[in-house]
């Protein structure tokens, strides 16, 4: 994205300046960018005393060793006493940790002191299953309290856990526990998706025929559906969990422990398990929930949409917002069941202030319609978040003003499984806001924009996303792989982070993130970002989604496909394709123009709503559809390709 002719790409010129009311009663304010710019581990230090340590760390950051961190390293705590027993301690054992929504419409309030009597015992039938301090333990499971339990209570025994999306098939699910060797597996009969259970425990019964160093399976009745039952090797919870002490001692922990595993969805090769530890990664998860969405845990009601398969689930649900004592909303469904206004329905039903959800959701929300969010009140709404990929600025308006009454801030939050914590956002309280920006690396977190030869490019010019120092939730390896930790993420740039990403500087030095750099097309001789060409094609009234790719081409090295879902009002016709392939010309430059617009109805998408363009890619040229195992609906490919005439 080094050429000049799309320098100006993207030019956003709206702004919006942070609410008066929340600005003067924010948690953070723009004296830390100061504070943390004189002082990096200083400021880590003192965001470390957010939380309770059992034993004080004297040590911030230990990097003789580069690319493998140590933070806090003679610091010893426990995450799970830090997410639950201390609110209790504090006197808030009666405030609402969770308020669980589930597809049919049961709901459960369960207060900090029945979280922490929850996790104790599920801490102690871990124990008693066989299940010790260094153990790894996968979680299938859908998103029910017990999932949040189950986290908690390995991190409260020092068990790492290995979360595998409940959407994944048997064949993933048996390799992550491979490559993680777990020791047990906790699941549930199954989960309501779609207004129907569907059945978790025959993946896991399959995956285990795969792998044999699994000795037990704990079981959440959920669905009441039928299931196989492995006499000797699967336990009821219920029976197993139930019946235990709801008194645990919590043990300190290293700060370096292992916490969890998580394996990257990886569009090629084996799956990355990103390791994360406990003491720094706990700080920044709980730092940046406070600061980011300026939580006040005595009176919001925080709402984060994703699944706990998701590393957003990890930081987002269960370490940031539980080390920070919030009220929160755990739903298990889908946003269209049983209607369109679900989501909506939920934020009325629990005054829910703070939002985080994702632009796929969001887009989806605008091709459904206004008059859906217009019919429930959303006025109880202050804070809106955006994650999982870049958002396109018409979809960050629509956000704005539909969801968030014009009057709440929307922090795009830029960030990776490998981060653990957000690193680019907004501050809701400081920064005036750009859509379709994630603007600003945050307090204590060092990121730019490199050309190929590692050269920071200088505002106005795009490039690669880099991160140039070290940050406390940082993974610390690939487990079990060390060198590919070195070369994935640390050899590209010397010294320096490679997320992955491209990206650009505008004037004001802030970032806007341009989507994976494999996705980056290059047409005759231009390097050209998929999703600029992307939000070109939603801003247009006629467009609700759209996944661009590049084709290769005989003429121009790759040619521009572009596959666009319409909004419920428009239809396809060749005149809308002639207009909307001049209208990116216009928004872009002639030379941006899609070459091919196909009109369809789904995109590929992950679990996490992060388009796979790859598969698009094998379409618009003609291959074989590649592998699709970690596809949230894995018909939508077929779908697809019925609706395109063949040969195109
Ligand atoms: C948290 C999460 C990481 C990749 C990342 C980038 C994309 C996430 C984004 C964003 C633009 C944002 N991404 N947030 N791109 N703006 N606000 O999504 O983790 O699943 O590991 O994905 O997602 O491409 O590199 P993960």
């Amino acid at each position: 994205m080094s050429n000049e002719s799309l320098a100006n790409l993207l030019k956003e010129e709206r702004r919006f300046a942070p609410p008066a009311d929340l600005a003067g009663a924010a948690n953070v304010t723009a004296a830390a960018y100061a504070q943390a710019s004189e002082d990096r581990l200083g400021f880590w230090a003192e965001q470390a005393r957010r939380l309770t340590w059992a034993v004080e760390p004297t040590e911030t950051l230990d990097w003789s060793n580069p690319p493998f961190a140590k933070w806090f390293a003679d610091g010893k705590l426990n995450v799970a006493y830090n997410c639950v027993d201390r609110h209790v301690e504090a006197g808030n054992g009666d405030r609402v940790a969770i308020h669980f929504e589930g597809e049919p419409g049961d709901s459960r309030a369960i207060t900090y002191a029945q979280l922490k009597d929850e996790v104790s015992q599920a801490a102690n039938a871990l124990l008693e299953l066989g299940v010790a301090k260094g153990d790894r333990v996968a979680v299938y499971m859908p998103m029910i309290p017990e999932a949040v339990v189950a986290m908690l209570a390995c991190a409260r025994i020092g068990a790492a856990h290995s979360v595998v999306f409940g959407g994944f098939s048997a064949d993933a699910l048996a390799s992550r526990i491979e490559d993680a060797d777990a020791k047990l597996v906790i699941t549930a009969d199954g989960g309501y998706r779609r207004g129907k259970p569907s059945a978790l425990k025959p993946a896991v019964d399959e995956a285990l025929t795969r792998v044999d160093r699994v000795e037990k399976v704990l079981v959440v009745r959920r669905t009441g559906q039928e299931v196989e039952w492995t006499e000797g090797r699967d336990v009821w919870w219920h029976e197993a969990v139930e019946r235990q002490s709801t008194e645990h001692t919590p043990e300190a922990h290293d700060a370096e422990q292992p916490l969890f595993i998580l394996y990257t969805s990886g569009t090629t090769g084996k799956p990355k398990g990103i390791l994360h530890t406990s003491g720094g990664y706990l700080t920044q998860a709980s730092f940046t929930h406070n600061a980011v969405f300026d939580l006040k845990p005595e009176t919001d009601v925080y709402w984060c949409t994703a699944d706990i398969g998701w590393v957003t689930g990890h930081s987002y649900i269960v370490y940031g917002p539980l080390s920070n004592g919030a009220t929160q909303v755990l739903y298990e469904g889908t946003p269209d069941t049983p209607h369109q206004g679900r989501f909506w329905e939920v934020v009325q039903k629990y005054g829910v202030t703070i939002l985080y959800t994702a632009p796929t959701a969001i887009r989806t929300f605008m091709k459904w319609g206004d008059d859906i969010p217009a019919k429930f009140d959303l006025s109880s709404l202050r804070v809106l978040g955006s994650v999982g990929e870049p958002i396109n600025p018409e979809a960050w308006i629509w956000y704005r003003e539909h969801i968030g009454g014009s009057r709440c801030p929307i922090v795009d939050t830029w960030w990776q499984t490998e981060t653990g914590a957000i690193m680019i956002s907004p501050l809701p309280g400081v920064t005036e806001t750009k859509p379709g920006s994630a603007q600003r690396a945050l307090p204590g977190i060092a990121a730019t924009v490199v050309d190929d030869e590692a050269r920071e490019v200088p505002n106005g010019s795009g490039g690669y996303l880099v991160l140039t120092e070290p940050w406390p939730s940082m993974l610390r390896t690939i487990w079990g792989d060390d060198q590919r930790y070195i070369d994935t993420y640390w050899s590209r740039f010397e010294g320096r982070y490679f997320a992955g990403d491209g990206a650009k500087k505008d004037d004001d030095g802030d970032i806007w993130l341009l989507g994976r750099v494999d996705d980056v097309m290059l047409v005759s001789g231009h390097n050209i970002s998929t999703t600029e060409v992307e939000s070109a094609l939603v801003g247009h009234p006629a467009v609700a989604e759209s996944a661009v790719v590049g084709a290769t081409d005989a003429t121009t090295g790759q040619a521009i496909v572009a596959f666009v879902i319409l909004r419920g009002t428009a239809t396809a016709s060749e005149e809308l394709i002639a207009e909307l392939r001049n209208h990116v010309g216009k928004t872009l430059g002639p030379i941006a123009k899609p070459k091919q617009i196909k009109v369809v109805a789904e995109l590929p998408k992950t679990r996490s709503g992060k388009i796979m363009r790859r598969l698009l890619r094998d379409i618009a040229e003609g291959r074989e559809v590649g592998d699709t195992t970690t596809l949230a609906d894995s018909s939508v490919m077929n779908l697809i390709q019925a609706q395109l005439p063949s040969g195109t």
